[in-house]
C-alpha cells in the first residue's frame, strides 16, 4: 500500500512488496537494530487460515451486524469497503451486506500468539510483545554475530515472516529501524505482508510529511489538541520549541519533541525482570461515566490492597490502566511522594489519573491498577533476612514519560469480551 507521504518522498522503492527507503545520509542516530512485527488483519487471517471457505472474501471477527458489538478484526477484502476495527458491526453491514459476520474465538488467536512469540525468541532475547498479534525486537547483537544475517536486521525480520509463513499459515509485516517508535511506524507502512526499514537520514524527512496521529503515541484527544494549536503533520510539529511543548503537553511535551526527530531511546523491554501487584476487571457492559468508573477502582482498589498486604508489599508507582470499548490500552503513572501503602493513599490519586484519559468521552471495558516500584516492608523482610528487603525492579520503562499505548501483555492477562 503506497501512501501519499510515499509517493511525495519520490525515493521509495516498491519491490515484490518490499518497501525499503534508502538512506541519503548516515546521522549518529543510533546503532541499535529494532524489528517490530505485526500480524495481518490477525484474527481474520486465523479464521480464513482454518475456514477455507472464508478465503478471499471480506470477512469480520466480531459482533453480528445486527448487535450493538464491533467489529474486532476484518480481512483486507472488507476493508475496501471501509471497514475497520472498532467500527459498530451495524454500519460494517452497511457499507457491506455481503460480508461474513464471524464470532471470535479466542483460544486459536492465543494459540497462534504464543508459537509467533516462540518464533521471536529464537533470535533474540529481547522480545517486547505489545498485543497479542505484535512485538518489538532487539536484534543488535543478532545481525552482529551470525554472518548469514550479515549485519542487516531486514534479512532478519525477512526470514522471521518466512517461519512465521511456514509454520503457521498467516502473514506478518515488519518494520525495522534504529528504535521503537519508528520500527512501529514502518511496520505499518506497507501492510499486508510487507516490510518498511527506515534507515537514519531518512527518518526525519518521512515524519515531517505524516499526519500526527499516525505517530504512535498521539491519540485522538492529543491529536485534537494539536489539531488546536495549529500542528497537523510532523512538520508543524517540529516547529515548536521544546519548553513550549512540555508547557502544553507535560512530560510527554518532551516525548513529541524527540519522536518528531526520529529519536526514541525506550529499550526494547522483555518484562522478565517486571514485578508488581495489581488488579482488574473487565466489565459486562461497558462503563460510560467518570462516576461508574471511580465507583469500580474502589472496588479494585480493595482487591490490590488485599493483595499487598499478602505479599508485606510498600510501593511507589501507582499505574491505571484501561481498555477502551475499542479494545485500545492506556495507562497512567504516578509516582507520588510519600509512597503507596493504604487504600486513601492510592484512592485520593484517581481521580488526577482517570482525567489524563479519555475516560467518560470514550466508554471504557476494562478498568486496572497496579503498584510497581515495590519494596517489602521492612519489618518483615527483616523477620525474614536481610537479603530479602532488597528493593525490586520496576513494573515500566517509564523513560519516555509515557503516556503510550501500552499494551503490554494485556491480553494474556484479561479475559476478552468483545460484547
Ligand atoms: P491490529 O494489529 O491492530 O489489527 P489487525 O492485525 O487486525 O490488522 P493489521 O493488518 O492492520 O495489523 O490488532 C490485532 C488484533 O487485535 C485484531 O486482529 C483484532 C484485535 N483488535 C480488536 O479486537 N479490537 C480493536 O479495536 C483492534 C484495533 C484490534
Ligand atoms: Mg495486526
Ligand atoms: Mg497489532
Amino acid at each position: 500500500m503506497q501512501t501519499d507521504e510515499q509517493s511525495l518522498q519520490g525515493e521509495l522503492i516498491v519491490q515484490d512488496r518490499v518497501a525499503v527507503i534508502y538512506e541519503r545520509s548516515e546521522t549518529a542516530a543510533s546503532d541499535r537494530k529494532i524489528i517490530h512485527i505485526d500480524m495481518d488483519a490477525f484474527f481474520a487471517s486465523v479464521e480464513q487460515r482454518d475456514n477455507p471457505e472464508y478465503r478471499g472474501k471480506p470477512l469480520i471477527v466480531g459482533g453480528q451486524p445486527h448487535s450493538r458489538g464491533v467489529v474486532a478484526a476484518c480481512s483486507y477484502e472488507a476493508r475496501v469497503f471501509g471497514i475497520h476495527s472498532a467500527m459498530p458491526s451495524s454500519q460494517a453491514y452497511r457499507q457491506c451486506p455481503q460480508a461474513i459476520f464471524v464470532s471470535p474465538r479466542f483460544d486459536a488467536y492465543r494459540d497462534a500468539s504464543r508459537l509467533i512469540q516462540s518464533i521471536f525468541q529464537r533470535y533474540t532475547d529481547k522480545v517486547e510483545p505489545l498485543s497479542l498479534d505484535e512485538a518489538y525486537l532487539d536484534v543488535t547483537d543478532r545481525a552482529r554475530t551470525e554472518q548469514r544475517f550479515a549485519g542487516s536486521a531486514q534479512r532478519i525480520a525477512n526470514e522471521i515472516r518466512q517461519v512465521i509463513f511456514d509454520e503457521l499459515n498467516l502473514t506478518a509485516s515488519a518494520g525495522v529501524s534504529y528504535n521503537k517508535f519508528l520500527a512501529k511506524l514502518a511496520s505499518d507502512r506497507n501492510k499486508p505482508n510487507g516490510i518498511c526499514v527506515i534507515k537514519p537520514g531518512e527518518a526525519e524527512a518521512l515524519l515531517a510529511l505524516l499526519p500526527v496521529r499516525k505517530f504512535h503515541g498521539v491519540g485522538q484527544a492529543t491529536e485534537r489538541k494539536m489539531n488546536k494549536l495549529g500542528i497537523a503533520t510532523g512538520q508543524d510539529l517540529k516547529k515548536w520549541p521544546q519548553h513550549e511543548l512540555v508547557d502544553a503537553f507535560g512530560k510527554q511535551g518532551l516525548y513529541y519533541f524527540n519522536i518528531v526527530r526520529g529519536i526514541d531511546h525506550r529499550s526494547v523491554n522483555n518484562n522478565r525482570e517486571r514485578k508488581s501487584i495489581g488488579a482488574e476487571r473487565t466489565f459486562q457492559n461497558d462503563l460510560q461515566n467518570t462516576h461508574e468508573m471511580l465507583a469500580a477502582l474502589e472496588l479494585i482498589c480493595d482487591t490490590l490492597i488485599e493483595r499487598m498486604k499478602a505479599k508485606n508489599a510498600y510501593a511507589k508507582t501507582l499505574t491505571l490502566k484501561l481498555r477502551y470499548a475499542n479494545f485500545e490500552v492506556v495507562t497512567r503513572s504516578i509516582s507520588p511522594n510519600g509512597g503507596l501503602s493504604d487504600k486513601q493513599s492510592i484512592t485520593r490519586l484517581l481521580p488526577a489519573l482517570l482525567t489524563k484519559t479519555e475516560a467518560g468521552e470514550r466508554a471504557v471495558r476494562l478498568l486496572g491498577l497496579s503498584v510497581a516500584h515495590l519494596q517489602l516492608d521492612v519489618s518483615s523482610a527483616a523477620a525474614r533476612g536481610a537479603d530479602n528487603a532488597s528493593v525490586v525492579e520496576p513494573a515500566h520503562d517509564n523513560s519516555d514519560g509515557s503516556i503510550e499505548i501500552q499494551a503490554v501483555n494485556v491480553f494474556y492477562t484479561s479475559q476478552l469480551k468483545l460484547l
